[in-house]
């Protein structure tokens, strides 16, 4: 009621007002402050022109020149209807029957988070992602879901691409009205790395279901059922469609690996579905669960729950990804994980186009037409370039089934590798591996997958770092100075692992520091928004509802990122190649600010003197008028 403009006011328009109303409605003749967009844009890019980079580069390697070609749409028809139709109509309940009764395989495209979240270190931009939705709407309507949310999406959308998050669901759902949505969510954690407050997660899934949210895949990182109930209960109330993750680790096949057995996974699958659940998944997040494994797993499973929709998670980090998932889909499986060719494979999911080759013309056939993937693969092919500054392949070049002997999940597995990798030193990484599986043996054989892979990661490095061997960590843990994510872990900061803390180790390191029992978040107090909001207002008058939501998440990122919006603007209608290393002198860019507005902006000069304050003045010509702007110089 407050947003009321004045000349909008009936009450004001007809007259029916007493002197007392404007004072005491003053929020009527606060106006929005001019955004001045075009303004704002002109100083990002003077920014970067002097200063370099608003976000690191982490390669050598430049962003490419490429236009991506964008596959072309029929103008003013509308997408053929989909899955999402179902559950608008029917609710979880009605979706999830319609999926178990669907008589080929379908598929999950991981292109917009999984794939570039494990290859390109999630740096994908919305520009890039709605260029291209249109395209996945009017061919892909017949997928079970498009997973574009969540995970570290979040995080990375505002700490390293100045874009907010909310803003890039909803305008993807503005295009893709017929494919259900998916989403990562870290149960407790939500879109973080650390246990919120309850009802933090319960408002989360609240407000991403209004935003355009359908399907919650929830796991625990230590598969901790508390805190996956927690993520579930706060899924369903939101209204979306909850699919319970177990996450996978160890190998079923594998007779002398008893701790994460057959039993196991069958026990927390009737958990998760006694629990509730609209669908299970196995979320394979280090691609280990090979073809043997898949068929006795997911086959227990469909015996245990037939009238339970499946849905298969896996990288293909070994090289292994299309086999097992064609072994789950002939074991019952009703849905499983791939991404567009183009990005798929390695650390990422196995590809698209090899499955829906594979399945054609037999009773599981996707029909999915090759020829529409592979489109779709060629915009992908050609829009990855512009990410080289963040390409996984300037240091990995093939898969590795080592990842069955370390077990680190796909993402993790790619950034690990980089880190050793920049530090230069030629055995590094072998030695990260072989730290990492020892640390995991320490630490108890842990589920590994974030936040608890963190852990096991963070207590590899610390012992390569300090050449320690795992019998140095047992016999040295009462002196040793641990990692705080491996102090936290043993408090009992995420969860309680299977089987229990490791002993005597965690005694040893945490000696009289206060443990955690049971569901860490049942400890903490409830978040006051409302309090949040007022103080948040005070330095961003404009902030909303969602930006709130991103500072209980984030709160140091997500002020950075207000900060920057105020002073930079809305950054995400860049190109990517602008975005990230400015234009040169001399070039003219397109900015499409909104539907018909767009700047023409020609950069002329950076002036080569400096100002008594430190700026240089950059100048451009902003739809053919010469504007310029001071910026400081930080070299
Ligand atoms: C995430 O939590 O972001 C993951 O992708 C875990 O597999
Ligand atoms: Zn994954």
């Amino acid at each position: 009621p407050f947003l009321l403009n004045v000349l909008e006011n009936q009450k004001f328009l007809n007259g029916s007002v007493d002197t007392y109303f404007i004072d005491e409605n003053p929020q009527l003749f606060m106006f929005k402050a001019s955004q001045n967009r075009a303004q704002k844009i002109l100083n990002y890019l003077g920014y970067v022109l002097v200063n370099g980079p608003a976000t690191p580069l982490a390669t050598k390697i430049p962003p490419s020149d490429v236009k991506p070609y964008i596959p072309q749409v029929p103008l003013a028809v509308q997408p053929p209807k989909g899955y999402k139709q179902i559950l608008d109509e029917g609710g979880p309940e009605a979706f999830a029957k319609a999926v178990r009764q669907h008589k080929g395989l379908l598929l999950m495209d991981t292109t917009f988070r999984d794939a570039h979240q494990s290859l390109l270190a999630t740096r994908v931009r919305t520009h890039d992602l709605l260029a291209v939705s249109p395209y996945v709407a009017h061919n892909f309507n017949n997928l079970y879901s498009l997973e574009n949310w969540g995970g570290a999406t979040f995080d990375v959308a505002l700490r390293f691409l100045h874009e907010c998050p909310w803003e890039r669901l909803h305008d993807m759902r503005q295009l893709i009205p017929n494919i259900p949505f998916q989403m990562l969510l870290r149960g407790a954690n939500a879109v973080g790395y650390t246990n919120y407050p309850d009802n933090v997660v319960f408002k989360f899934c609240d407000m991403a279901v209004q935003a355009g949210m359908d399907i919650f895949r929830v796991f625990d990182s230590l598969n901790y059922l508390p805190n996956l109930v927690l993520g579930m209960e706060a899924a369903a109330k939101a209204g979306g469609v909850v699919e319970a993750a177990i996450s996978y680790t160890g190998d079923v096949s594998d007779p002398s690996k008893t701790k994460y057995d057959l039993k196991y996974y069958t026990k927390l699958a009737d958990d998760l579905v006694k629990a509730g659940t609209h669908v299970l998944a196995i979320k394979d997040m280090a691609g280990l669960l090979k073809p043997q494994a898949a068929k006795l797993l997911i086959g227990a499973i469909r015996a245990a729950h037939p009238h339970v929709p499946l849905h298969v998670h896996t990288h293909d980090t070994s090289g292994a990804g299309v086999a097992a998932m064609l072994a789950c889909a002939e074991a019952g499986a009703d849905v499983v994980d791939v991404a567009v060719d183009s990005v798929s494979g390695l650390t990422s999911q196995p590809s698209m186009g090899a499955l829906v080759a594979s399945l054609q013309g037999t009773p599981l056939d996707t029909k999915i037409p090759l020829q529409k993937v592979s489109e779709y693969s060629a915009y992908w092919e050609q829009a990855r370039t512009l990410y080289g500054p963040f390409e996984c392949t300037a240091t990995m070049k093939s898969g590795n089934a080592d990842v069955y002997l370390n077990e680190i999940p796909g993402g993790q597995y790619t950034n690990l590798q980089f880190q050793a990798f920049s530090l230069g030193l030629g055995s590094q990484f072998e030695e990260v591996k072989k730290a990492y599986r020892e640390a995991n043996l320490l630490l108890g054989d842990i589920i590994k997958v974030t936040p608890s892979s963190k852990v096991v990661g963070d207590l590899a490095q610390f012992m390569v770092q300090n050449k320690l061997t795992a019998a140095d960590i047992n016999a040295r843990a009462e002196e040793l100075s641990f990692p705080k994510s491996v102090v936290e872990y043993l408090q009992g900061a995420i969860g309680i692992p299977y089987g229990g803390f490791p002993e005597p180790l965690r005694s040893k390191v945490l000696k009289d520091m206060p443990r955690i029992e049971g569901r860490p978040g049942k400890e903490l107090p409830s978040l006051n928004f409302d309090k949040l909001k007022g103080e948040l207002k005070e330095s961003f008058p404009d902030i909303n509802d969602e930006d709130v939501m991103s500072a209980a998440m984030y709160p140091q990122v997500a002020s950075d990122f207000f900060r920057f919006r105020d002073k930079y603007g809305p950054v995400k209608h860049l190109d990517t190649k602008t975005f990230l290393v400015g234009p040169a002198v001399g070039d003219t860019i397109e900015v499409k600010i909104e539907r018909g507005k767009t700047l023409d902006i020609r950069t002329v000069a950076v002036s080569e003197d400096m100002t008594a304050a430190g700026e240089r003045e950059v100048f451009f010509e902003l739809n053919g008028q010469l504007r310029s702007v001071f910026i400081r110089d930080e070299n």
